[in-house]
Formats: structure tokens, C-alpha cells, sequence
């Protein structure tokens, strides 16, 4: 079947940047290499039963030690920026500034060096879901002094390596983080304790990111000049039956639920949604919980979320038809003071992993939400991807036309819409440890064989897609001469 090939390069912005994204845990194994201390991730794979057939991530890619074969893929690419996480417990092995690595320095030190000597713009995640296990010992993000010891380790990375890294994003993606971890505790730390610690959970990562963009604010930006936000996730969400205004209530439940919990305290109202605060309010009334309690408010006495972030981080992968759930039992739940059920159109195709409905206009429809609710910001797409699982194929034709159709939707947000999108980033450069599904589920422009001890790269018909794209903008932006 020939691709339909629809990318109009002209339409992107001449600095706009063309990324691809990896997370620490999913792709450095060396899991206890020189001096790294072990995280939630390491502690919840060694624990039997957790993971698809109890993978681990103590090697995955092995970029700890295969950095250079990263750095291969990333040039085959043509990339022009590179979005990875730091692990927070190889660089302060018990979470805090009090004992520093210097093993871990000098990797992202060549890490970061490596790329700008390359023409490649880091993007780094000070924490993608692998908390320090040694803070997990003390509660975890459950705990209140969590904000400020994230503002240390914050504080600690700018000050080492802000002279070249000048974009950053503070946590990754803190409703999954949450709701994962502490809700239906299929992500580390495996916690079940629906319906409560998942407000508290949400309530200290803001904390801990506004404190450290209040940090770079007031101490680095002067000297450092860079940019600093926090990556939201959200599907893209439409009524069931949009005739029903139940199902249309339900939606914007869905979405304030979802992108509202953290997009309306740093870009909207600097609150929670008010439908959060009413649904919480009528369920702890049903459920025998006092006036105020669940969902946290912010405090007068430290600073606000309110601001805290100089563009906007959105990763998007799906989207959802929604209809109420109002009139069911009331149940102490995230899902039931949303109150409101998610479900995949059969008309959608579904990829790899069953949450995965392909939706590329989606993105489209997302985009301009965020543009018209949270104040027109920059926004970089940090993640967006298609899974592969089962016998691998090389020649991933379907990933070839979702690239392309989802990078049509993107140019016509920004040209139709006029939303400012100033970056996308493929997830993922590699295949992976896809957290609960291990290495069964394949997001990666390359392949790793994760069966041969060298842990071959092969690039996938899509990584050549994708190159292949960016080779025709930096030819029409003529970046190459
Ligand atoms: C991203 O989250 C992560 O940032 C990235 O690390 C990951 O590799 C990538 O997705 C691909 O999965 O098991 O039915 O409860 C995307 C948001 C949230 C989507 C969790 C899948 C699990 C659904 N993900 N969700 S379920």
C-alpha cells in the first residue's frame, strides 16, 4: 500500500523543534551501576508479579553504558533536539543534595556535551515517574516535604548543568503518576488507595514544581536564560452522544479531570477546576467525608502554581468518546467523582496496547483547546507515538501513515488554527521498558534486540519516515549549509 504522504514541511515555524523523547528508567538499565541508588521502579520490578513476566529495567537499552549508540540513532534521525530524563537517584542516591554522584555527573555531562557538540537541543525531565526509593521510604510524593526536596534536587541540576540545558521540564505527567501509582497501583509505588491519596499525590507535585520554577525563576533564569514547565498528558475527549447534555457535562468533567486537575492551577484559574471541587464536594457529602476534605487547597503561605511555566508541555496519545456516570453508586474513586466513563469508538483502529485507539486529529482538536482555555501558550508536543507488539515488523507501515497523518494534523493547527506549536517529539527514539508491559509493547524509531547482549539499534521504515521529514524541513529552512 503507498503512503499517503501529506506533510507540508513549509507549514512549520523555521525553528520549530523536531524531537524524539526516552525516560531514564525505560532505557539506561545499570541500575545499580556506580553508586546509583535504587528508585520505586527498581524496588516495584524486583517485586514478583507487577510486571509482564517480571521484566525488569536493570539493563533494558543499556544506555547507561551505550550512550554512543543513542547518539548514533539521534544523528540518523537528524534530530534537533533530544528530550530525556535524569535519574534522580543516580545522581543523589538517597533522593537529597546531602551525598552527590559524581559518576552520574560526568554521564549527563557527556550526554549533554555530546548533543550540543551535535547541533541537538537537550530537553531534560528532572523526573519521569523513578522516584528515589530512599523518598518513597519517607511517604513518597504523599508526604509534604516532598516539594522541597524536589526543589533541591532541582536547584542542584540547574546550577550543573543549566550553562547548557535550557529547557526543562520539572515532573512527567502527574495525574498518571498519581493515578497509577497511588490509585490503581499498576505503576510503582503500587499503592491502592483510591479516591484520597491521589489529590494529595497531585497537590504536592504542584507544590514541588512550582517551587522549583520559582527556583530557576528567581536564580537561574537571569544567567541561564531558560525555560522551564511541566508535561501534561491528556486524551482528547468528545461526548458520546452530544446530544445528551448529560454526555456533554461529562466530558468537560472528563477533560478538567484529566488535563483541567493540573493545566487550570498553572495556565487557567490557578485553581482547581470547579467542576473537580463540586463533584469531590457532593461525593464526600454522599461518602461520609467532612466539608474540605480529598482534594487539598493551596496555601497563602508558599508560592502558587499559578504561572509556573514558560510553555506548555502536552503529551497526547488518544482519545475518548465519554458518557455520564452520574446516577451510578456513588464509589470512593478518582473515576467515581469524575463521574464520568471513557470508551474507545470501534470505528477507531487500535494499536498495540488496548488503550492505544489511533486518533490523529485528536491532536488536532486538543491543541486548539489548549490554545482558547490556558492563555494561547507556546506548546511543545513532548510525546506523541504508536505501539507495536507481537512478532516485530520492520516495515511498520502503519507507523510510517500515523506519523505522517498525525504531523498533517499538527500543521494544520498551526496554519488553520493558529495554534503556536513550537515543538514535537516522537515517542520513542527507542524500543523500551514499556513500564507494566515490559518489554512486550515496542514505541521506538528504532528497534533494540533486546535478546543479543550488544543490544542492537536498527532503525524501523518509520524512523526513515520521520528522517526523512525533517530532512525536507531543514532543506526547505535550508539549516544545513
Ligand atoms: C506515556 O504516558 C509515558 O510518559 C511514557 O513513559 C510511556 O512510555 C508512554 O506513555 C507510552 O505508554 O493500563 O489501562 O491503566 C502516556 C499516558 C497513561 C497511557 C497510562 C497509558 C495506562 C492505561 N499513559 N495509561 S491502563
Amino acid at each position: 500500500m503507498a503512503l499517503n504522504k501529506n506533510v507540508s514541511v513549509e507549514d512549520f515555524p523555521s525553528d520549530f523543534a523536531w524531537g524524539a523523547a526516552t525516560a531514564a528508567y525505560q532505557i539506561e538499565g545499570g541500575w545499580d551501576m556506580d553508586g546509583k541508588g535504587p528508585s520505586i521502579w527498581d524496588t516495584f520490578c524486583h517485586s514478583k508479579g507487577r510486571v509482564f513476566e517480571d521484566h525488569t529495567g536493570d539493563v533494558a537499552c543499556n544506555s547507561y553504558q551505550l550512550w554512543d549508540e543513542d547518539l548514533k540513532c539521534i544523528q540518523q534521525l537528524g534530530l534537533t533536539h533530544y528530550r530525556l530524563s535524569f535519574s534522580w537517584s543516580r545522581l543523589l542516591p538517597d533522593g537529597t543534595t546531602r551525598f552527590v554522584n559524581p559518576q552520574a555527573v560526568a554521564y549527563y555531562n557527556k550526554v549533554i556535551d555530546d548533543l550540543i557538540a551535535n547541533a541537538v537541543m537537550p530537553m531534560v525531565t528532572l523526573n519521569h515517574f523513578d522516584l528515589p526509593q530512599a523518598l518513597q521510604d519517607h511517604g513518597g510524593w504523599k508526604s509534604p516535604e516532598i516539594a522541597d526536596v524536589f526543589d533541591s534536587y532541582a536547584q542542584f541540576c540547574f546550577k550543573t548543568f543549566g550553562d547548557r540545558v535550557k529547557l526543562w521540564i520539572t515532573l512527567n505527567e502527574p495525574s498518571v503518576c498519581a493515578k497509577l501509582g497511588y490509585e490503581s497501583g499498576l505503576f510503582a509505588p503500587g499503592l491502592k488507595e483510591p479516591g484520597t491519596s491521589v489529590y494529595l499525590v497531585g497537590h504536592n507535585i504542584l507544590r514541588a514544581h512550582a517551587r522549583a520554577w520559582h527556583s530557576y525563576n528567581s536564580h537561574f533564569r537571569c544567567l541561564q536564560g531558560g525555560k522551564v514547565s511541566i508535561a501534561l498528558n491528556s486524551d482528547w475527549a468528545e461526548p458520546l452522544d452530544p446530544c445528551c447534555p448529560e454526555d456533554v457535562a461529562a466530558t468537560q468533567r472528563y477533560m478538567d479531570f484529566n488535563l483541567g486537575w493540573f493545566a487550570c492551577p498553572v495556565f487557567g484559574t490557578g485553581d482547581y477546576p470547579e467542576t473537580m471541587k463540586a463533584r469531590i464536594e457532593a461525593q464526600n457529602l454522599e461518602l461520609g467525608f467532612a466539608e474540605g476534605e480529598r482534594l487539598p487547597k493551596f496555601s497563602d503561605d508558599e508560592p502558587k502554581p499559578l504561572g509556573t511555566a514558560d510553555f506548555f508541555a502536552l503529551n497526547y496519545y488518544t482519545s475518548r468518546k465519554v458518557k455520564d456516570a452520574t446516577s451510578r453508586p456513588s464509589e470512593l474513586s478518582f473515576t467515581g467523582d469524575q463521574g464520568a466513563e471513557a470508551i474507545i469508538d470501534p470505528s477507531w483502529p487500535v494499536c498495540g496496547v488496548s488503550w492505544l485507539a489511533v486518533v490523529p486529529e485528536g491532536l488536532r482538536k486538543l491543541l486548539k483547546y489548549i490554545k482558547e482555555t490556558c492563555n494561547n501558550p507556546a506548546i511543545y508536543i513532548t510525546e506523541n507515538g504508536f505501539s507495536q507488539i507481537g512478532p516485530v515488523e520492520f516495515e511498520d507501515v502503519d507507523r510510517c501513515q500515523f506519523y505522517q497523518d498525525v504531523l498533517q494534523q499538527v500543521s494544520k493547527a498551526i496554519t488553520a488554527d493558529g495554534v503556536n506549536v513550537r515543538g514535537y517529539f516522537s515517542w520513542s527514539l527507542l524500543d523500551n521498558f514499556e513500564w507494566s508491559d515490559g518489554f512486550s509493547v515496542r514505541f521506538g524509531l528504532f528497534h533494540v534486540d533486546f535478546s543479543s547482549a550488544e543490544l542492537r539499534r536498527t532503525m524501523y521504515c518509520s524512523g526513515r519516515e520521520y528522517a526523512a521529514i525533517i530532512k525536507r524541513y531543514r532543506t526547505y529552512n535550508k539549516l544545513d549549509n
